[in-house]
Formats: C-alpha cells, sequence, structure tokens
C-alpha cells in the first residue's frame, strides 16, 4: 500500500484481556460497561473451533473458492485458488451451510457452551442474527480500510445485548477482521440518521484519537462487544480468506425480545408465536425501529411486504409496544 493512503488507516492498540475476570460476574459487567468489550485469550476450546472452519472450508470448497487442504493445517488460514466463484463469497449467506444452524452447533458444542454458561452464569439466551464472513482478499476496497463503522446498539433498541464475534482462523493485521473503540460505552448514537430515521455509519473522525482497538486473533480467541461501542470490519489486504463468525447474546438479567414467527402483520400492529409457545401482539408507533436485516427503517406497505406471516422474527418490546423488529438471520 502507498504512503499516502496509509495514512487513511486508523492507528490501533492492543486491546486488555479480561481472561483474568472470567468466574468473577459483577467484575465482568462493570468491565463490559467501562472497556465496552471483553477479549479473551485462548479459552474456547480449539477442536470445536477447527470442526466450525471444517465446515467454512467444506463452503468454500464446494463453490471452487479454494482447492481441497486435506489433512494440511489450516489454522492460519487458506488462500484462494484464484477462480471467481459465481456467487458473492463474503458472508456464507448464499451458501447452502447458512441456512442450517451452523452456528448453533459451533456454541452447542459442549465445551463451547460450557466456557459461555461459566462466562455468563447462565445458559445464553441468542438473539438470532449469525454472520459467517468469508472474506476473500480484497485489497482495494476502501482506502483507510474501514467497512463501516457503527454501533450495534441504536438499531435494535430495547434489547441489551453483546455480539460475541470469534475468530475461526488466524486473524492479523492483514487478514484485518475488526477494530473496536476502547471505552466508549455511554448510550448516545453517534451515527448520522437519515431523512427516515434509519442509521448511517459513524464518521471516524468523530472518535477519540487512540481509542480503537485491534490484536491479532487466533483460534481459541473470543471477544464479547458492547452495543454502544463503535466497531468496524477491516478489509482483507493478505493473500488469505478472513474467516469469523458473529452472533448476539442477550445481556443476562435484562428483559428478552421475543423470538418467534409473524402470524399476522399491519402497519401499526405485529402478531406473533414466540419460541416459547406464547402469542404475543405488540403495537407499531413512530418510535419502533422497524427493518428487515439492514438498517434501513421500513414502515407501512413496505415493512408489511417485507415480513409477511410465516417470517422470523426479533421483536423488542416494553408495555405492548414494539421497540425493534427486524428479521432473524441465518437460524
Ligand atoms: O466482522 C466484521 O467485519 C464486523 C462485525 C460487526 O460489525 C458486528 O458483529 O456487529
Amino acid at each position: 500500500m502507498n504512503v499516502a493512503l496509509q495514512n487513511l488507516v486508523p492507528a490501533t492498540c492492543e486491546p486488555k484481556t479480561h481472561n483474568h475476570l472470567i468466574g468473577n460476574l459483577p467484575a465482568l459487567g462493570e468491565a463490559m460497561d467501562r472497556d465496552g468489550y471483553w477479549f479473551f485469550r485462548d479459552v474456547l476450546d480449539k477442536a470445536a473451533v477447527a470442526r466450525l472452519r471444517r465446515i467454512y472450508l467444506d463452503e468454500l470448497e464446494q463453490v471452487g473458492a479454494i482447492d481441497p487442504v486435506a489433512d494440511v493445517s489450516t489454522e492460519a488460514g487458506v488462500r484462494p485458488n484464484g477462480r471467481q466463484p459465481a456467487i458473492d463469497i463474503n458472508r456464507i449467506s448464499g451458501m447452502p451451510f447458512a441456512r442450517s444452524s451452523v452456528w448453533r452447533s459451533f456454541v452447542e458444542d459442549k465445551p463451547i457452551h460450557d466456557f459461555l454458561v461459566k462466562l455468563l452464569g447462565e445458559a445464553p439466551f441468542w438473539k438470532p442474527s449469525a454472520v459467517y464472513r468469508t472474506t476473500p482478499p480484497t485489497p482495494h476496497a476502501s482506502a483507510d480500510r474501514l467497512t463501516g463503522l457503527h454501533q450495534d446498539g441504536p438499531s435494535n433498541p430495547g434489547i441489551e445485548f453483546i455480539t460475541m464475534w470469534a475468530p475461526v482462523a488466524e486473524i492479523d493485521w492483514e487478514v484485518g477482521g475488526i477494530v473496536f473503540a476502547e471505552g466508549l460505552t455511554d448510550r448516545v448514537n453517534r451515527h448520522r440518521i437519515d431523512e427516515h430515521g434509519s442509521n448511517k455509519g459513524i464518521a471516524p473522525e468523530n472518535l477519540p484519537a487512540g481509542s480503537l482497538r485491534h490484536t491479532t486473533y487466533r483460534p481459541g480467541d473470543v471477544l464479547f462487544i458492547n452495543s454502544w461501542t463503535p466497531h468496524s470490519g477491516l478489509t482483507n489486504i493478505s493473500d488469505r480468506f478472513r474467516l469469523s463468525l458473529d452472533q448476539r447474546i442477550v445481556r443476562p438479567g435484562t428483559p428478552r425480545p421475543y423470538v418467534g414467527e409473524v402470524l399476522s402483520i399491519a402497519p401499526d400492529r405485529i402478531e406473533l408465536r414466540d419460541d416459547s409457545g406464547l402469542t404475543a401482539t405488540a403495537r407499531i408507533v413512530e418510535s419502533s425501529y422497524t427493518r428487515a436485516t439492514a438498517n434501513d427503517v421500513l414502515r407501512g406497505q413496505a415493512l408489511v411486504e417485507a415480513l409477511p406471516p410465516g417470517t422470523r422474527v426479533i421483536v423488542g418490546h416494553a408495555d405492548g409496544v414494539v421497540t425493534l423488529l427486524r428479521k432473524t438471520h441465518q437460524e
């Protein structure tokens, strides 16, 4: 990369590690509220991560993006074979496995489940919006390497959650992965808000200098991000795929959203069957953040058409009013 472009790439520092807090729920809660993340080194069972990686690699092999890896170690990642698959392989949403609950089999793999229960003090309640990332090298995609600085909270109001982000193979500075701002946890919506009320990206210059964190993420490491913490993916300027998984957990002790299937929907109300078997109705009002999977707000007929009966949705709610209505994805 030439020097002028290099100057646009934000400077980052190493994050803290929070391994010493595991088992201390109050201290973990304070760290999440203060630092805006937990970063744990080498805590996830590597065999379980390797099983997940195998699924990613099978998919990439199937679409012809990599040559068979056979028994070669893939912890450090895999290289594209130079062929151009017919589908977009940045996220595996178009690939067959995205339609099955691969993330669920990973988090229910016993050592991973046991770690999560120890960490949270209870079994996780998932807010199901999984993203399987298989980013190929895209060296010229963005001069500052940021794919979109954002907070997860403002587009999911009424739900207290943390994002779990795990490398599936090694992700160093060139492979990219994720950058996140330390210490920015105040509940301020830092996005530009467009005329429809949709949250649009955060300008990097609005973050305090020196706040961004990045490290070489290795299989076994896992990052959890506060929903108010600004973060962004980084473009991949390496010669390997970036392989990672992200999913969301409702913060223990906070109200759970409905997660279930739309029974009926109108511009001002939704009725759904929650996965617990309960049927619920909630009113959609001006302040409800209503969307599909992208952050763009949908209203009226556009909303009704985007979420027809049978659609799986997540509904944040308070006093019978929708705070968030959105589609789940990749369950
Ligand atoms: O992995 C990335 O590229 C970004 C992840 C992210 O923005 C998220 O999980 O909310």
